[in-house]
């Protein structure tokens, strides 16, 4: 809704002028952080929920996007509750990223879970989907769509990895929460927690000797320039991204409001799924182009990965909700 404020000039203008200015009624602006910049399909995500919002709200409503976890001081696990202490309006964060303040966001980081696309869409958009958006709104902040950061590889400088023993006392960093420590414990490696700001130097230095990572991130960042020559296509988990608001922050808002955001972000979402996804090939084709050695596991070698990393269940599906991934579990089988 477009208002006019019109103010009557006086004594030095013309007496008749009339000067209008188109203002907006209840401008706002609010602030969105994501962890990567619009070089990636997630903070191309960001600022397309931003232009869409932009656009239907008639410049009413501005999106402003802060990437590189900036308002975090680049400590990406701390987003959520920035968020949730309104230190951060919005964000658009990784279920990796928040899964230390929900611990159900840990459900997409069990080692092979889901198996393909449709069984992530499966999770998302099923009633496994809604528990978890429950599970958030349940610690003050309000989801409002989903989006994707992708199916997470394993890099490395040594060597091919095509079983578990090659992981053997390989550095890799890892991100987020200690599941991932688990994990990679459990599969003989060393594995190093640090934010995606420190990942790059330390693979650079060979401090770290491998990452996991989706294929966008890898191409994007140029993994491979920092001599990663080893790529492992093991799909073994996928992160999907959520679209998410201050609690207080939502109930400030104009019920039109609220569904103005929801809808863009939904919109926003989608168009990056699909995006993300008709992407892979083109960039596992460019990142082989520029010499890196890609390992597709087969039927045999892919069950010895999820045979090693059986132990992350037992510890994790207790933290995480034996209902929730029952129910995740269950999507996944009638997809
Ligand atoms: O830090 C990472 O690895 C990244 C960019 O994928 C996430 O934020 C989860």
């Amino acid at each position: 809704m477009t208002a006019f404020r019109c103010s009557r000039l006086t004594t030095v203008v013309v007496g008749a002028a009339l000067l209008c200015t188109a203002v907006t009624a209840q401008a706002r602006e609010f602030s969105v952080s994501t962890v990567l910049s619009d070089a990636f399909p997630w903070g191309q995500a960001a600022e397309r929920w931003a232009d869409l919002v932009e656009e239907r709200s008639e410049g009413r409503i501005t999106l402003r996007v802060y990437p590189n976890s900036q308002l975090v001081a680049g400590d990406q696990t701390r987003e959520f509750s920035a968020m949730r202490q309104g230190l951060i309006d919005m964000a658009i964060g990784s279920t990796i990223n928040w899964s230390p303040q929900v611990p159900e966001l840990n459900l997409f980081s069990l080692p092979f879970f889901m198996p393909d696309e449709s069984a992530v869409d499966a999770v998302t958009g099923g009633e496994a989907g809604e528990m978890i958006f429950d599970a958030i709104e349940s610690r003050g902040v309000v989801p409002l769509a989903w989006g994707e950061n992708g199916f997470r590889q394993l890099s490395n400088s040594q060597g091919p990895i095509a079983e578990p023993g090659d992981l053997n006392g390989l550095k890799i960093r890892v991100v987020g929460s200690p599941l991932f420590q688990d994990t990679f414990t459990a599969l003989g490696a060393n594995p190093t927690q640090m934010s995606w700001a420190d990942a790059k130097p330390a693979l650079t230095t060979g401090a770290v000797d491998g990452q996991e990572n989706p294929l966008s991130v890898f191409d994007v960042a140029r993994i491979d320039q920092v001599g990663q020559e080893h790529l492992t296509l093991w799909n073994y988990m996928n992160d999907p991204l959520i679209f998410a608001v201050n609690e207080r922050v939502w109930s400030s808002l104009p019920e039109e409001d609220q569904a103005l955001l929801r809808q863009a972000a939904i919109d926003a979402g989608q168009w990056e799924i699909a995006m993300t996804r008709e992407q892979e090939s083109e960039r596992l084709a460019a990142i082989q182009e520029r010499g890196v050695q890609v390992v597709e596991l087969n039927g045999e070698q892919h069950q010895a990965f999820v045979e090693a990393t059986q132990s992350v269940y037992d510890k994790w599906v207790p933290q995480i909700g034996e209902d929730l991934v029952e129910t995740a579990r269950d999507g996944i089988e009638a997809r």
